[in-house]
């Protein structure tokens, strides 16, 4: 009996761990080097949107104008990306996470594409040019049961970037011909 009780308690342990394991996110993307079709590259206006990223989320998005949007989405399909971003006459270049879709938690009616730059900024850059240069794929875009949730898959996407960025062929980009001559 306590050898069946014993089983049960393993077998009903390693379910949880392999059901842990299902649900645990790679930390690191996409092969060594990037493959076709990055880098894309791609430079945009930054618009105004519905101003929740910052407020609802407490992560800031620079929204492209359509036409970058537009752009982008002749390239890849909707989904979650990372990659290099230089704002206006600023010479220097930041990790980004990008969100390229439709926004199903908040079930936006037009295609956006929103950049997270890795770094804390002194001021809002609304009518500035940005710079992309896009690297990789992280995930499609989901709908979420609670905000919690989005801003924690949020913030697993900023580690995955920066970790997928560090290898040095995804470096190298920061160094792109893009981010050669701001202004
Ligand atoms: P909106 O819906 O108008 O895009 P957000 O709440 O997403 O509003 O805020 C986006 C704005 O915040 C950007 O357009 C930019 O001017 C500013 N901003 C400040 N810090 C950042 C950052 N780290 N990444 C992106 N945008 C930022
Ligand atoms: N919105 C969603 O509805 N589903 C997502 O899976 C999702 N993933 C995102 C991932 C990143 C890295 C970023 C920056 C945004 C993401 N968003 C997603 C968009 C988010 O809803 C949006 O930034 C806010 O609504 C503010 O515009
Ligand atoms: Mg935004």
């Amino acid at each position: 009996m306590n050898y069946i009780k014993t089983k049960v308690f393993e077998l009903t342990h390693l379910n949880c761990k392999m059901a842990q394991l299902d649900t645990t996110r790679p930390l690191i993307v996409g092969p060594d080097v990037p493959v076709s079709p990055y880098p894309i590259k791609m430079k945009g206006e930054v618009v105004r949107g519905f101003g929740r990223g910052g407020k609802e989320l407490g992560i800031p998005t620079a929204n492209l104008q359509e036409e970058a949007t537009e752009a982008l989405c002749k390239d890849v399909e909707t989904g979650i990306y990372f990659g290099w971003a230089q704002v206006g006459n600023d010479h220097t270049v930041y990790p980004m996470v990008m969100s390229l879709g439709w926004n199903p938690y908040f079930k936006n009616e037009k295609r956006i594409a929103e950049v997270h730059i890795m770094h804390t900024f002194p001021e809002d850059f609304y009518g500035v040019e940005l710079r992309v240069v896009v690297l990789g794929y992280i995930r499609p875009e989901q709908d979420y049961s609670s905000l919690d949730a989005l801003i924690n898959d949020i913030n697993i996407d900023i580690q995955v970037a920066n970790n997928s960025l560090a290898r040095p062929a995804y470096t190298e980009y920061k160094k792109d011909q893009l981010f050669g001559i701001p202004g």
